[in-house]
């Protein structure tokens, strides 16, 4: 909880510290604080517990300046943090009970108070310690008012009595009981101590000076320890009001976190709304290049189409005579000077006739269009993006808006660098529809005439041969005619060619421009979808801090909840062992 606790927005500051003290007070059920005059042997007294002279400074002047507590650890160990040192020191007694030493109650109550009355508050018995020879000043007996106030359970530790002769100490202690009575209305217990005796009861070897211990009356503080622990059901309750607290606060961390989630859910309607907008406008922007797509293809099919009529009218049956004629000013090789006197070739002016490459050469036109379209929907709709985020951050509440990181704002520059990168190469297909195929056709135009012109030559010979060979004779009339039948059977076999030639020279054209257009329109979709996810890429960063802000809050929320369920799972564990902890007994 204390490490999820600091990070829930809203969670009101002092719980944390709440949570701290209850871990603090769980982990020291039992604190007996020493308080008293300075120099009256607090820290010699808490030394001689522990058995150790050194664990604790200790002088004829004041000697302790800070608030320390004592607590079980492996090893001694010093820890300084704030206002307090904690010592940790491997005694068995401080596994029973934590000790807090303070410097002389002359600074306590001035320059110590907070921490002072921190420790007064949790503390389950105050020690305050005098001096035998000092018992009962005006001073103590302010220091007992005070004490009193607190209502706490408050023993006095009459020290240095190995300095008192038993009478004296008993007179003292009935000085101390009247003026108790007298001035306080009060009784409390007073216990005769020597912090001195109690460490020489302390042999080399370790052992214990049974006799000495007694007469220290250090005896008396780890009974009273013992008598206290063995109270269960008191530990219990003790233990009971810190996982109380933690409850309490888990409680409102989650009514917090809850509330920061509907919170959220309302920011997430937010990206919700961007991200329906984004893909909406990139539908609709990939439409529009759809649009135009189809626009390409059709200029192309409709010059594959016109291309391809061009071709079948150069082939065409009815020219055929004509063709022949070309055919045989070809094979004369006369044709090459009337073209070449002429200019143009015969296809070259059938394709222009017919404005064959018309749609070709409009195609940079339509793929202009793709920019200017693509660019003016992606500003517009930046703008409007930008309007939005930064209604929307306006709109959060101040401990989020903060959190905002970087601002909103449309990018300084449009690059249309995805749709300029292939329009050199979708050039280049388009120059090839162009150019390249028309020579190509001419020579095929060409060889079909040239071959048609060379079969009708070589029947005319065949002819000539046949009739000369076997001239018509009156009684074999037939010959001849079967012959020029047959003759003109196979002339018309050749004009068939000319137009099947045709045909298929045609549909190889077609196929052709259908190949360029394949990859023209490749070439344009990726350039074209390049710049959409541009386009698209430049709204995400434009409302990036917005929607940076929303998952990282979500990622934040589903964490702390994750942490609080954790840790409502610990604390009902927690719960039952409590509840098991009379049964079982405190220690083992
Ligand atoms: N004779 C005798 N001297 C003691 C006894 N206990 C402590 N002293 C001496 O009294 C002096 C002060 O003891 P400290 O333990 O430093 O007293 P304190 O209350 O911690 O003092 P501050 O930390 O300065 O407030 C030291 O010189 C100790 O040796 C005791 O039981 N008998
Ligand atoms: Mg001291």
């Amino acid at each position: 909880m204390l490490e999820v606790l600091p990070k829930i927005d809203g969670l009101a500051e002092d719980r944390v510290s709440q949570v701290r003290d209850a871990l603090f007070h769980a982990d020291n059920p039992y604190l007996i604080v020493f308080v008293g005059p300075f120099s009256s042997g607090k820290s010699s007294l808490i030394n001689a517990l522990l058995g150790e002279y050194d664990v604790l400074p200790t002088g004829i002047t004041p000697t302790t300046d800070r608030i320390t507590m004592l607590r079980w650890g492996e090893q001694l160990q010093r820890v300084r943090s704030g206002d307090l040192d904690t010592i940790f020191y491997p005694s068995p007694l401080l596994q029973k009970v934590s000790f807090v030493d303070t410097p002389g109650l002359e600074s306590i109550f001035q320059t110590h108070e907070d921490t002072t009355r921190k420790f007064l508050h949790r503390s389950d018995t105050v020690l305050l310690v005098m001096l035998a020879t000092q018992a009962m000043t005006q001073s103590n007996v302010d220091y007992l008012k005070i004490l009193q106030e607190y209502g706490k359970t408050v023993i006095v530790l009459l020290n240095q009595v190995d300095l008192l002769s038993p009478e004296e100490l008993a007179t003292v202690k009935q000085y101390i009981e009247e003026q108790a009575r007298d001035r306080l209305g009060d009784r409390f217990q007073v216990w005769a101590m020597s912090a001195k005796r109690g460490m020489a009861a302390r042999t080399a070897d370790g052992a214990l000076d049974k006799g000495l211990w007694e007469q220290s009356g250090l005896h008396l503080i780890e009974a009273y320890v013992d008598e206290q622990l063995g109270d269960v059901a008191r530990l219990r309750q003790k233990l009971q009001t810190p996982l109380q607290i933690a409850q309490n606060v888990h409680s409102s961390a989650l009514t917090v976190v809850n509330g920061n989630q509907r919170a959220l859910d309302q920011y997430q309607s937010i990206a919700g709304n961007i991200d329906e907008q984004l893909s909406t406008t990139k539908r609709e922007q990939e439409r529009s290049v759809r649009d135009i797509v189809n626009e390409v293809e059709a200029k192309f099919s409709e010059a594959a189409h016109l291309g391809g009529e061009s071709i079948q009218s150069l082939f065409q049956l009815s020219g055929a005579l004509r063709s022949l004629y070309r055919g045989l000013m070809e094979l004369f090789g006369l044709s090459g000077l009337a073209r070449r006197a002429g200019g143009t070739s015969y296809t070259r002016a059938e394709f222009d006739r017919r404005k064959a490459f018309d749609p070709i050469r409009v195609l940079p036109n339509v793929v202009d269009k793709v920019g200017p379209r693509l660019e003016g929907r992606d500003i517009q709709d930046i703008d409007d993006l930008v309007k939005y985020a930064k209604r929307e951050i306006g709109a959060l509440p101040d401990n989020i808006r903060t959190k905002v990181i970087g601002s909103v704002q449309a990018p300084l520059s449009y690059d249309r660098a995805a749709l300029k990168k292939p329009r050199a190469a979708m050039d280049e297909i388009a120059e090839q529809a162009m150019i390249l195929e028309t020579d190509k056709l001419e020579r095929a135009v060409r060889n079909a005439v040239l071959y048609l012109a060379g079969w009708v030559v070589f029947l005319l010979i065949l002819g000539v041969f046949v009739l000369a060979w076997n001239p018509s004779t009156p009684d074999a009339p037939a010959l001849p005619f079967v012959i020029v039948v047959f003759l003109l059977i196979l002339a018309v076999i050749g004009m068939l060619f000319l137009p099947l030639r045709g045909r298929m020279l045609r549909n190889a054209y077609v196929q052709r421009v259908d190949g360029l257009k394949a990859r023209y329109v490749e070439a344009l979709q990726k350039a074209a979808d390049e710049q959409v996810e541009y386009g698209m890429r430049l709204r995400r960063e434009t409302v990036a801090p917005l929607t940076r802000l929303i998952d990282a809050q979500t990622r934040i929320q589903t964490d702390q909840l994750a942490q609080l369920q954790a840790a409502q799972q610990d604390i009902m564990k927690i719960e039952s062992d409590l509840a098991a902890l009379g049964k079982t007994g405190l220690r083992g």
